[in-house]
């Protein structure tokens, strides 16, 4: 039966039996496959000020700032004293002109000159600097999305900032490719300010988190829902997060999060493992990483089979474990290299070890992005590193014998990029979630 099987697949002329047409193949797939980029810090264009494009937000991006200040002889309070532009020309000099510019983020930048038609080897900020004033704000969105193979990007919308709440309150029409994650870190990490900020806003809540606060907490977040209509929650949490301890921000997880979760049918995506303000001067770029416990996600995955988790930690050491944790729990989807993951050697190392684990059954890359043309360099590096890893694999799948076939490589490489984030935002049916929970 076996072997009738492989004879079959043998003579037939849609599968790829040679190694170099299937690497080909599988590069070609994963460049034209539209993603969904589930975890942006962009805005749509419609709100304004916070929609960061051009060479003068590339450049002052925290990953290169931080990269700055290792070779400039500037200090941190002198640095953000300066104008944007000045902070600009100031990283331009330092890590694109004085020094090789080798670092995945600056490479990243050379990427996204190169991808819009300027010579990467110019060492003239002015005539960058013309080239994007010239677009049109809207019209460049298109291109850029184009150019980077995105289909829909999801923001981050935190509903206790006020620049954003703003925007919000003018009840826009929703925007097709810019849509809302519901961000919980200030109501997770900080209750004390948040309750100051959720009372002011008209609700009754305490610092003590009383019943009513719970339940005006909750008001609070339904509102939000409906006004952002998120397509999931989410919050980052430090590296010493433990669902164990009996504090304020698992009273707030247990009692407001997961109910609303449960309620609205929202995944709730969890970032894990972030110091931040390691050295605070740095502002944005001051922010470590931490090995993490993975066994409290398990508990919340195991305690909540109603609920679908996002998750994703920022050390290289718990990639493993969280791997093996997917494995256990159907309610749980691994996504994305994160922030000081994102370099194509450990992107690579992840993916990989998440295709043994996990076949397709994960979401492998998110951008991060917080320029509008990052998303380029960012698709553009992780495509690349995706489909060689991919690629081996189908390798090994064909040294077994089992040859595979342009459509099926389609089907997975749009999992991978669409599919598994749609089935997780996808709201369990009424039954599945009872049958769950029973
Ligand atoms: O990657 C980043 O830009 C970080 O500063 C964070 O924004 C992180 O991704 C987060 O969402 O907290
Ligand atoms: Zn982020």
């Amino acid at each position: 039966m076996i072997n009738n099987i492989a004879v079959k697949r043998n003579g037939n002329p849609a599968y790829l039996t040679e190694r170099a047409a299937l690497r080909r193949c599988v590069e070609e797939v994963v460049d034209q496959t539209p993603v969904i980029d589930i975890h942006t810090h962009l805005y749509a264009p419609e709100f304004e000020g916070l929609n960061l494009y051009g060479i003068d937000e590339l450049l002052t991006y925290h990953y290169l700032v931080a990269e700055m200040f290792r070779y400039a002889d500037v200090r941190p309070e002198q640095f953000w004293s300066l104008t944007k532009k000045e902070r600009a020309a100031l990283v331009w000099r330092t890590l694109f002109v004085e020094n090789t510019p080798l670092s995945e983020a600056s490479i990243g930048v050379l990427t996204v000159l190169n991808a819009l038609g300027i010579d990467p080897n110019t060492t003239d900020l002015e005539e960058i600097r013309r080239f994007f004033e010239a677009q049109e704000p809207v019209a460049h969105v298109g291109r850029i999305f184009e150019i980077a193979g995105v289909g829909d990007v999801v923001m981050t919308n935190d509903p206790l900032d006020p620049q954003e709440t703003k925007i919000w309150d003018r009840q826009l029409p929703p925007n097709s490719r810019f849509h809302a994650a519901l961000r919980m870190d200030r109501i997770l990490n900080d209750w004390a300010a948040a309750a100051r900020a959720i009372s002011e806003a008209g609700f009754a809540v305490d610092p003590e988190l009383s019943a009513e606060s719970i339940c005006e907490t909750r008001r609070f977040l339904d509102r939000w829902i409906a006004k952002m209509k998120p397509l999931y929650m989410a919050v980052s949490l430090p590296d010493d997060f433990g669902y164990f301890a009996d504090d304020a921000r698992n009273r707030l997880i247990r009692e407001v999060v997961l109910p609303t979760a449960a309620e609205h049918g929202l995944p709730f995506a969890l970032m894990v493992g972030v110091r931040r303000g390691v050295n605070p001067a740095l502002r944005a770029a001051g922010d470590g990483v931490g090995r993490a416990d993975v066994k409290s996600l398990e508990k919340l995955c195991a305690e909540n089979p109603g609920v679908r988790f996002l998750a994703t930690f920022l050390a290289r050491e718990n990639q493993h474990e969280l791997c093996v944790s997917a494995r256990k729990f159907s309610n749980l989807m691994p996504f994305g290299c994160w922030w000081f993951l994102n370099n194509p050697s450990i992107v690579g190392e992840i993916t990989r070890e998440r295709i043994e684990l996990l076949g397709t059954s994960f979401i492998p890359q998110h951008s991060d992005a917080r320029v509008l043309e990052q998303l380029i360099y960012k698709w553009r590096h992780s495509r690349r590193i995706i489909a060689e890893a991919l690629a081996e694999n189908y390798e090994k799948l064909l040294g077994s014998g089992r040859f595979v076939t342009k459509k099926e490589i389609e089907r997975d490489v749009a999992q991978l990029f669409a599919g598994n984030f749609q089935k997780c935002i996808k709201p369990l049916t009424n039954e599945i979630a009872a049958e769950n929970n029973g």
